[in-house]
């Protein structure tokens, strides 16, 4: 009786299908959580608007603020035809009509960028070298304000 008892006890016993498939069934669930893992913190990167540019023209990257241009002062090719990647982060509440402007009269410019949005404006730059103003009208004092102001060169 005492020898049987001892015997049985020695002998491992047979592990389940479930303890078999155990570590395969917890490798599933690191590469999923990772994966989730990965995807909510890159998924912010590959989903960031990008605006639609056209092959074979200059892309100028412009933000609006309530410092004004940023840059201020840009420089394009008379008589070419470039896209202004035109971006705010502002919120409407601090805009006038909840847009930030660009306007230009001597270059054909009247332009409106809503808040918190990014839009590509293509513009035909005129034949006619020379420095350019350009100014929002819709926040922080407008044309008025020194700072609401920026500069276009046009280079022959
Ligand atoms: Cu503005």
């Amino acid at each position: 009786m005492t020898t049987r008892t001892t015997r049985r006890a020695a002998v491992a016993p047979r592990p389940s299908t479930l303890q078999k498939i155990r570590p395969f069934i917890f490798a599933a669930v690191v590469v999923g959580v990772l994966t989730v893992g990965a995807y909510l913190a890159f998924g912010d990167f590959l989903n960031r608007p990008v605006a639609a540019t056209t092959a074979g023209t200059t892309t100028i990257d412009v933000q609006s603020s309530m410092a004004g241009f940023t840059p201020s002062e840009i420089k394009v090719k008379a008589g070419t035809t470039v896209t202004l990647d035109w971006w705010t982060q502002d919120a409407a509440v601090h805009l006038q009509g909840g847009v930030h402007t660009m306007i230009s009269p001597e270059l054909g410019l009247n332009e409106a960028l809503p808040a918190e949005s990014r839009r590509a404006v293509a513009w035909q730059v005129p034949n006619k070298p020379g420095t350019y103003d350009v100014w929002c009208e819709s926040c922080c004092g407008g044309k008025e304000a020194p700072q609401m102001h920026g500069k276009i060169v046009i280079e022959a």
